[in-house]
Protein backbone atom coordinates (compact mmCIF):
# COMPACT_ATOMS: atom_id res chain seq x y z
CA UNK A 1 0.00 0.00 0.00
CA UNK A 2 1.69 3.19 -0.82
CA UNK A 3 1.81 6.22 1.75
CA UNK A 4 -0.93 5.20 3.76
CA UNK A 5 -1.80 7.80 6.37
CA UNK A 6 -1.05 7.09 10.09
CA UNK A 7 -3.53 6.93 12.47
CA UNK A 8 -2.81 9.82 14.41
CA UNK A 9 -2.74 12.23 11.38
CA UNK A 10 -5.94 10.95 10.05
CA UNK A 11 -7.71 10.95 13.10
CA UNK A 12 -6.20 14.48 14.07
CA UNK A 13 -7.73 15.40 10.10
CA UNK A 14 -11.42 13.64 11.28
CA UNK A 15 -11.92 14.56 14.71
CA UNK A 16 -12.46 18.24 14.94
CA UNK A 17 -14.39 20.91 17.13
CA UNK A 18 -14.27 22.06 20.81
CA UNK A 19 -13.61 18.41 22.51
CA UNK A 20 -11.31 17.41 19.21
CA UNK A 21 -8.00 17.78 20.56
CA UNK A 22 -8.81 15.98 24.30
CA UNK A 23 -10.43 13.66 22.38
CA UNK A 24 -7.37 12.95 19.87
CA UNK A 25 -5.35 13.08 22.76
CA UNK A 26 -7.58 10.07 24.69
CA UNK A 27 -7.51 7.92 22.08
CA UNK A 28 -3.87 8.20 21.36
CA UNK A 29 -3.17 6.86 25.19
CA UNK A 30 -5.36 4.24 23.74
CA UNK A 31 -3.64 3.35 20.85
CA UNK A 32 -0.34 3.11 23.03
CA UNK A 33 -2.10 0.98 25.45
CA UNK A 34 -3.06 -1.41 22.75
CA UNK A 35 0.24 -1.62 21.36
CA UNK A 36 1.77 -2.65 24.35
CA UNK A 37 -1.18 -5.74 24.72
CA UNK A 38 0.38 -6.77 21.39
CA UNK A 39 3.91 -7.01 22.65
CA UNK A 40 3.08 -8.51 25.40
CA UNK A 41 0.55 -11.04 23.38
CA UNK A 42 2.77 -11.62 20.90
CA UNK A 43 5.79 -12.59 23.04
CA UNK A 44 3.09 -15.88 23.97
CA UNK A 45 4.63 -18.25 26.06
CA UNK A 46 8.46 -17.30 25.88
CA UNK A 47 6.74 -14.42 28.26
CA UNK A 48 5.53 -16.84 30.67
CA UNK A 49 2.25 -15.08 30.47
CA UNK A 50 -0.12 -17.94 29.58
CA UNK A 51 -1.20 -19.46 32.44
CA UNK A 52 -4.21 -18.95 34.75
CA UNK A 53 -4.72 -17.36 37.76
CA UNK A 54 -5.68 -18.35 40.99
CA UNK A 55 -8.28 -15.65 40.56
CA UNK A 56 -11.79 -15.20 39.06
CA UNK A 57 -12.89 -11.95 38.12
CA UNK A 58 -16.21 -9.86 38.75
CA UNK A 59 -17.73 -12.09 36.41
CA UNK A 60 -16.89 -15.25 37.99
CA UNK A 61 -14.57 -16.20 34.74
CA UNK A 62 -10.46 -17.57 36.00
CA UNK A 63 -8.43 -14.90 35.02
CA UNK A 64 -5.29 -15.65 32.71
CA UNK A 65 -2.31 -13.68 33.28
CA UNK A 66 -2.87 -11.90 30.22
CA UNK A 67 -6.40 -10.56 31.13
CA UNK A 68 -4.53 -8.83 34.06
CA UNK A 69 -1.65 -7.71 32.32
CA UNK A 70 -3.64 -6.06 29.39
CA UNK A 71 -5.99 -4.29 32.29
CA UNK A 72 -3.10 -2.89 33.92
CA UNK A 73 -1.43 -1.37 30.66
CA UNK A 74 -4.77 0.12 29.85
CA UNK A 75 -5.34 1.57 33.50
CA UNK A 76 -2.30 2.92 33.37
CA UNK A 77 -2.56 4.16 29.94
CA UNK A 78 -5.89 5.79 31.13
CA UNK A 79 -4.29 7.50 34.06
CA UNK A 80 -1.24 9.12 31.96
CA UNK A 81 -4.29 10.70 29.49
CA UNK A 82 -5.07 13.13 32.45
CA UNK A 83 -8.19 12.80 30.67
CA UNK A 84 -10.18 9.74 32.61
CA UNK A 85 -12.73 11.03 35.17
CA UNK A 86 -13.83 7.35 35.47
CA UNK A 87 -12.74 3.90 34.53
CA UNK A 88 -15.10 0.56 34.07
CA UNK A 89 -13.03 -2.79 33.25
CA UNK A 90 -14.30 -6.04 33.10
CA UNK A 91 -11.45 -7.36 35.33
CA UNK A 92 -12.54 -5.18 38.00
CA UNK A 93 -15.95 -5.31 40.18
CA UNK A 94 -16.28 -1.29 40.89
CA UNK A 95 -15.28 1.50 38.75
CA UNK A 96 -11.65 1.94 38.70
CA UNK A 97 -10.58 4.36 41.86
CA UNK A 98 -8.49 7.38 40.24
CA UNK A 99 -6.64 9.66 42.70
CA UNK A 100 -8.06 13.18 43.11
CA UNK A 101 -4.81 14.52 41.11
CA UNK A 102 -5.52 11.66 38.29
CA UNK A 103 -9.40 12.92 37.85
CA UNK A 104 -9.38 16.77 38.28
CA UNK A 105 -9.40 17.59 34.44
CA UNK A 106 -11.18 13.82 33.76
CA UNK A 107 -13.82 14.77 31.30
CA UNK A 108 -14.11 10.96 29.77
CA UNK A 109 -15.72 7.70 30.95
CA UNK A 110 -13.68 5.09 29.79
CA UNK A 111 -15.50 1.22 29.87
CA UNK A 112 -13.19 -1.74 28.05
CA UNK A 113 -12.92 -5.38 27.96
CA UNK A 114 -8.86 -5.31 27.83
CA UNK A 115 -8.81 -8.76 26.52
CA UNK A 116 -12.03 -10.14 25.24
CA UNK A 117 -11.91 -14.32 24.50
CA UNK A 118 -8.61 -14.62 26.21
CA UNK A 119 -9.24 -18.76 26.98
CA UNK A 120 -8.01 -18.54 22.99
CA UNK A 121 -4.79 -16.95 24.15
CA UNK A 122 -3.12 -20.56 25.32
CA UNK A 123 -4.17 -21.55 21.80
CA UNK A 124 -3.33 -19.32 19.81
CA UNK A 125 -6.12 -17.99 18.17
CA UNK A 126 -7.27 -14.40 17.61
CA UNK A 127 -8.23 -12.09 20.73
CA UNK A 128 -9.03 -8.31 21.31
CA UNK A 129 -9.45 -5.11 23.07
CA UNK A 130 -13.12 -3.37 23.30
CA UNK A 131 -13.32 0.08 24.66
CA UNK A 132 -16.44 2.76 24.32
CA UNK A 133 -15.95 6.46 25.44
CA UNK A 134 -18.55 8.66 27.11
CA UNK A 135 -18.80 12.08 28.86
CA UNK A 136 -18.48 12.19 32.12
CA UNK A 137 -20.67 14.65 33.51
CA UNK A 138 -18.25 16.16 36.31
CA UNK A 139 -14.43 14.37 37.54
CA UNK A 140 -16.21 12.83 40.27
CA UNK A 141 -18.39 10.68 38.62
CA UNK A 142 -21.61 8.42 40.60
CA UNK A 143 -21.63 5.09 39.40
CA UNK A 144 -25.59 6.23 38.36
CA UNK A 145 -22.99 8.15 35.41
CA UNK A 146 -21.79 5.51 34.26
CA UNK A 147 -25.07 3.73 33.42
CA UNK A 148 -25.52 5.84 30.21
CA UNK A 149 -27.72 4.47 26.75
CA UNK A 150 -25.07 3.43 23.79
CA UNK A 151 -26.29 6.23 22.18
CA UNK A 152 -24.17 8.39 24.47
CA UNK A 153 -20.96 6.66 23.29
CA UNK A 154 -18.96 9.45 21.69
CA UNK A 155 -15.85 6.99 20.75
CA UNK A 156 -15.98 3.16 20.66
CA UNK A 157 -13.56 0.85 18.88
CA UNK A 158 -11.08 -2.29 19.00
CA UNK A 159 -7.79 -3.65 18.64
CA UNK A 160 -7.66 -6.87 16.85
CA UNK A 161 -4.79 -8.97 17.94
CA UNK A 162 -4.86 -11.41 14.97
CA UNK A 163 -2.64 -12.17 12.05
CA UNK A 164 -1.90 -8.32 12.21
CA UNK A 165 -3.06 -6.29 14.81
CA UNK A 166 -5.62 -3.99 13.58
CA UNK A 167 -7.22 -0.74 15.30
CA UNK A 168 -10.83 -0.14 14.35
CA UNK A 169 -12.55 2.49 15.67
CA UNK A 170 -15.77 5.15 15.15
CA UNK A 171 -16.44 8.46 16.25
CA UNK A 172 -20.09 8.52 14.76
CA UNK A 173 -18.70 9.40 11.16
CA UNK A 174 -18.36 5.89 9.99
CA UNK A 175 -15.82 3.28 10.63
CA UNK A 176 -11.97 2.90 9.74
CA UNK A 177 -9.38 0.01 10.46
CA UNK A 178 -5.87 0.61 10.76
CA UNK A 179 -3.23 -2.00 10.79
CA UNK A 180 -0.09 -1.89 12.76
CA UNK A 181 3.75 -2.02 10.64
CA UNK A 182 5.70 -3.71 13.45
CA UNK A 183 8.69 -2.04 11.73
CA UNK A 184 7.36 1.11 12.75
CA UNK A 185 5.21 0.60 15.45
CA UNK A 186 2.74 2.73 13.72
CA UNK A 187 -1.21 2.34 12.78
CA UNK A 188 -1.98 2.85 9.24
CA UNK A 189 -5.14 3.46 7.31
CA UNK A 190 -6.13 -0.20 5.23
CA UNK A 191 -9.75 -0.18 5.80
CA UNK A 192 -11.16 3.20 5.04
CA UNK A 193 -15.35 3.40 5.63
CA UNK A 194 -15.99 -0.14 6.23
CA UNK A 195 -19.45 -1.19 5.27
CA UNK A 196 -20.99 -4.51 6.48
CA UNK A 197 -22.26 -6.37 3.15
CA UNK A 198 -26.49 -5.93 2.36
CA UNK A 199 -26.69 -9.72 2.05
CA UNK A 200 -24.73 -12.09 3.89
CA UNK A 201 -25.23 -16.73 3.93
CA UNK A 202 -22.64 -16.60 6.87
CA UNK A 203 -23.87 -16.83 10.79
CA UNK A 204 -21.80 -17.09 13.37
CA UNK A 205 -23.42 -18.56 17.02
CA UNK A 206 -21.98 -21.38 19.39
CA UNK A 207 -24.15 -24.41 18.18
CA UNK A 208 -23.59 -26.66 21.30
CA UNK A 209 -26.20 -24.19 23.24
CA UNK A 210 -28.95 -24.81 20.23
CA UNK A 211 -31.32 -27.13 23.07
CA UNK A 212 -31.27 -23.79 25.42
CA UNK A 213 -31.95 -21.46 22.92
CA UNK A 214 -35.89 -19.85 22.35
CA UNK A 215 -38.44 -20.29 19.62
CA UNK A 216 -36.76 -17.60 17.49
CA UNK A 217 -33.47 -18.49 17.61
CA UNK A 218 -34.38 -21.80 16.87
CA UNK A 219 -36.10 -20.76 14.09
CA UNK A 220 -33.93 -18.76 12.57
CA UNK A 221 -30.78 -21.16 12.76
CA UNK A 222 -33.36 -23.93 11.43
CA UNK A 223 -34.18 -21.72 8.57
CA UNK A 224 -30.03 -21.00 7.95
CA UNK A 225 -29.67 -24.74 7.88
CA UNK A 226 -32.11 -25.81 5.78
CA UNK A 227 -30.26 -23.65 3.41
CA UNK A 228 -31.53 -24.04 -0.61
CA UNK A 229 -34.50 -26.59 0.10
CA UNK A 230 -36.14 -24.12 2.96
CA UNK A 231 -37.58 -20.85 3.30
CA UNK A 232 -33.87 -19.16 2.43
CA UNK A 233 -33.80 -21.01 -0.40
CA UNK A 234 -29.96 -20.30 -0.10
CA UNK A 235 -26.95 -22.17 1.63
CA UNK A 236 -25.94 -20.36 4.67
CA UNK A 237 -21.62 -21.02 5.95
CA UNK A 238 -21.20 -21.45 9.84
CA UNK A 239 -18.00 -19.76 12.00
CA UNK A 240 -17.32 -19.40 15.55
CA UNK A 241 -14.31 -18.48 16.67
CA UNK A 242 -15.15 -17.68 20.24
CA UNK A 243 -13.96 -14.43 20.08
CA UNK A 244 -16.47 -11.76 19.32
CA UNK A 245 -13.63 -8.85 18.06
CA UNK A 246 -12.58 -11.61 15.79
CA UNK A 247 -16.37 -12.20 14.69
CA UNK A 248 -17.16 -8.47 14.46
CA UNK A 249 -14.21 -7.88 12.25
CA UNK A 250 -14.91 -10.24 9.75
CA UNK A 251 -18.60 -9.39 9.73
CA UNK A 252 -17.21 -5.79 8.63
CA UNK A 253 -14.93 -7.07 6.17
CA UNK A 254 -16.83 -10.35 4.85
CA UNK A 255 -20.80 -9.76 6.04
CA UNK A 256 -22.46 -11.79 8.40
CA UNK A 257 -24.35 -12.03 11.67
CA UNK A 258 -23.02 -12.42 15.01
CA UNK A 259 -25.23 -14.38 17.70
CA UNK A 260 -24.89 -14.57 21.26
CA UNK A 261 -28.75 -15.00 22.74
CA UNK A 262 -30.20 -15.54 26.40
CA UNK A 263 -31.22 -18.98 26.61
CA UNK A 264 -32.21 -20.82 29.34
CA UNK A 265 -29.16 -21.30 30.90
CA UNK A 266 -28.69 -17.83 30.88
CA UNK A 267 -31.36 -15.45 30.73
CA UNK A 268 -29.73 -12.05 30.34
CA UNK A 269 -27.39 -13.87 28.03
CA UNK A 270 -23.70 -13.75 28.31
CA UNK A 271 -22.38 -10.61 26.66
CA UNK A 272 -21.87 -7.39 28.52
CA UNK A 273 -23.78 -4.44 27.63
CA UNK A 274 -21.10 -2.11 28.51
CA UNK A 275 -17.91 -2.67 27.68
CA UNK A 276 -18.87 -5.63 24.58
CA UNK A 277 -22.15 -5.16 23.22
CA UNK A 278 -22.53 -1.06 23.27
CA UNK A 279 -19.39 -0.39 21.60
CA UNK A 280 -19.64 -3.14 18.99
CA UNK A 281 -23.19 -2.10 18.16
CA UNK A 282 -21.94 1.89 18.10
CA UNK A 283 -19.56 0.47 15.30
CA UNK A 284 -21.73 -2.00 13.23
CA UNK A 285 -24.74 0.81 13.01
CA UNK A 286 -21.99 3.33 11.50
CA UNK A 287 -21.09 0.44 9.26
CA UNK A 288 -24.48 0.19 8.05
CA UNK A 289 -25.76 -2.79 10.16
CA UNK A 290 -28.05 -3.38 12.93
CA UNK A 291 -27.75 -4.67 16.65
CA UNK A 292 -30.79 -6.07 18.54
CA UNK A 293 -31.18 -7.63 21.71
CA UNK A 294 -34.08 -10.06 19.57
CA UNK A 295 -36.54 -7.45 21.48
CA UNK A 296 -34.86 -3.78 20.81
CA UNK A 297 -32.12 -1.60 19.67
CA UNK A 298 -29.42 -2.89 21.62
CA UNK A 299 -28.14 1.16 21.56
CA UNK A 300 -31.02 1.81 23.42
CA UNK A 301 -31.11 -0.47 26.34
CA UNK A 302 -31.09 1.28 30.09
CA UNK A 303 -27.89 -0.23 31.46
CA UNK A 304 -28.86 -1.95 35.39
CA UNK A 305 -25.42 -2.52 35.78
CA UNK A 306 -21.93 -1.47 35.11
CA UNK A 307 -21.28 -5.14 34.39
CA UNK A 308 -24.83 -5.79 32.91
CA UNK A 309 -25.23 -8.86 30.38
CA UNK A 310 -27.44 -8.89 27.67
CA UNK A 311 -28.45 -11.04 24.43
CA UNK A 312 -27.24 -10.27 21.13
CA UNK A 313 -27.58 -10.71 17.77
CA UNK A 314 -25.59 -7.84 15.06
CA UNK A 315 -24.57 -7.59 11.60
CA UNK A 316 -26.41 -7.53 8.18
CA UNK A 317 -29.01 -5.60 8.89
CA UNK A 318 -31.45 -7.55 6.86
CA UNK A 319 -30.67 -10.94 9.01
CA UNK A 320 -30.88 -8.61 12.16
CA UNK A 321 -34.51 -7.11 11.26
CA UNK A 322 -35.27 -10.89 10.14
CA UNK A 323 -33.98 -12.57 14.22
CA UNK A 324 -36.41 -9.42 15.40
CA UNK A 325 -38.88 -10.27 13.50
CA UNK A 326 -39.52 -13.52 14.71
CA UNK A 327 -38.86 -12.20 18.52
CA UNK A 328 -41.83 -9.94 17.99
CA UNK A 329 -44.47 -12.84 16.31
CA UNK A 330 -43.27 -14.95 19.17
CA UNK A 331 -44.21 -12.47 21.44
CA UNK A 332 -47.61 -11.52 19.65
CA UNK A 333 -48.46 -15.41 20.23
CA UNK A 334 -48.20 -14.79 23.81
P1 LIG B 1 -18.49 -19.27 24.34
C1 LIG B 1 -15.26 -14.43 25.06
O1 LIG B 1 -15.22 -15.05 26.34
C2 LIG B 1 -16.69 -13.95 24.84
O2 LIG B 1 -17.03 -13.01 25.82
C3 LIG B 1 -16.84 -13.39 23.44
O3 LIG B 1 -15.69 -12.77 22.96
C4 LIG B 1 -17.18 -14.62 22.61
O4 LIG B 1 -17.97 -14.31 21.47
C5 LIG B 1 -17.96 -15.48 23.60
O5 LIG B 1 -17.58 -15.07 24.92
C6 LIG B 1 -17.65 -16.96 23.44
O6 LIG B 1 -18.51 -17.65 24.33
O7 LIG B 1 -19.68 -19.62 25.22
O8 LIG B 1 -18.65 -19.76 22.92
O9 LIG B 1 -17.16 -19.65 24.93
Amino acid sequence: MKNPINITEFLSQHIQGEHGVALNAMLGDVISACKKIAVAIDAGALAGNMGSLASENVQGEVQKALDVISNDIFVEAALQSGLVAGMVSEEVDAPVALAEKTRQHGQYLLMFDPLDGSSNVNVNISVGTIFSILKSPNNQPELADFLQLGTEQICAGYALYGTSTMFVLTTGNGVNGFTLDVKTNEFYLTHPNMRIAAETQEFAINMSNYRFWNEPIQRYIDECLQGEEGDRKKDFNMRWVASMVAEVHRILVRGGVFMYPSDSKSKSGKLRLMYEANPMSFIVEQAGGAATTGLQRILEVKPNGIHARIPVMMGCKKEVERIAAYHQVKSKRK
